[in-house]
């Protein structure tokens, strides 16, 4: 009897090491198109995690926005859908409207992560999204206003623009009549005349051929562009120390490696949309300044008219 009852226990044994010890396989998406600049640092990172994590965990990346739609990707990273999931703020306001705030940024996301910021959003990523926010793979990377009509001043008085919610409060502020489309949105509407112009990063305007239609970048360009690797906290919770080592490991290095990236990245599109023949539309510094100060106090604006409970405290921890 007392033979069997070890054997079973060490049968019993065997069988927990082997379970933890097994492959995960999580499945993620990203909210722009695959292989353009918004997913690529998101890429890297499921590369390095599948190429470390062989045995251990591997990430299944469905794809882009064919798979699915952008402004859907939030709730089913909540409902566990996904797992894992590429993603900007602005495009789960309606389920968590302080993560848009992520543009807001003044400072690194290294003094965010000591400074008490980056916790405090980690809450509300586990109250509102059922998410544990990974890291931020865009940063440093301004947001533009592109138009094909010239201004002379910050006054968009009659045009009307596509928008996220990123700049939908600043974007209002200076006039303008706004409709907000998904990235995959904006050629058509573009060619059709619908928009006079758009809200993008310094980056990307070439992956969907959008250099073709658009004849005027506004400077400056304000806030810090943001996209992170989120992952869904049931899926979380239920891996083993070493699977969240392999994900934690490759999510601070792409963190690391994003504004130097974003940098060079940065350069290299302002010489190719010269190139491409777009024109800059600059202010003097006075009202460059004011323009700049502006989609600040709006942004902020926006942020605690939508969450008066977080937006304060947002604000202190993440504006200079
Ligand atoms: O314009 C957008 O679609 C948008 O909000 C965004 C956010 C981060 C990176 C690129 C685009």
């Amino acid at each position: 009897m007392r033979n069997m009852i070890m054997a079973a226990a060490v049968l019993a044994l065997g069988l927990c090491t082997r379970a933890a010890a097994q492959e995960v396989t999580l499945r993620a998406v990203s909210s722009f198109a695959e292989k353009t600049t918004y997913s690529r640092g998101f890429e890297r990172f499921v590369e390095r995690v599948n190429e470390a994590g062989k045995g251990v965990l591997r990430i299944n990346y469905i794809g882009g926005p064919k798979a699915m739609p952008p402004f859907e990707v939030g709730n089913a990273l909540k409902n566990g859908v996904v797992d894992i999931a590429n993603v900007t703020g602005a495009f789960y306001t309606n389920l968590m409207p302080e993560a848009d705030a992520w543009k807001l940024t003044q400072r690194p996301m290294a003094e965010l992560r000591k400074n008490g910021g980056f916790d405090y959003m980690q809450r509300l990523y586990a109250q509102k999204l059922n998410a544990v926010f990974l890291a931020r793979l865009v940063d440093n990377n301004p947001f533009h206003l592109y138009l094909n009509k010239k201004i002379d001043k910050p006054d968009l008085t009659g045009l009307k623009l596509r928008i996220t919610p990123v700049y939908r409060d600043f974007f209002q502020k200076l006039g303008a009549t706004v409709v907000q489309t998904a990235p995959g949105e904006v050629y058509t509407a573009l060619e059709r005349g619908v928009v006079d112009g758009y809200g993008w990063p310094i980056t990307g305007i070439f992956d969907l051929g959008w250099h073709e239609r658009t004849k005027y970048r506004v400077d400056p360009g304000f806030y810090s562009a943001e996209v992170s690797v989120l992952i869904n906290k049931s899926s979380w919770d239920k891996l083993n120390d070493k699977q969240k080592a392999l994900l934690a490991g490759a999510a601070a290095q792409g963190e690391e490696e994003a504004v130097a990236e974003f940098a060079r990245l940065n350069a290299a599109d302002i010489e190719r949309q010269a190139k491409a023949g777009i024109q800059v539309i600059t202010f003097e510094p006075a009202v460059a300044r004011k323009f700049y100060d502006e989609a600040y106090a709006a942004g902020w604006e926006g942020v605690i008219r939508q969450s008066p409970e977080h937006g304060p405290t947002l604000e202190k921890f993440f504006a200079r």
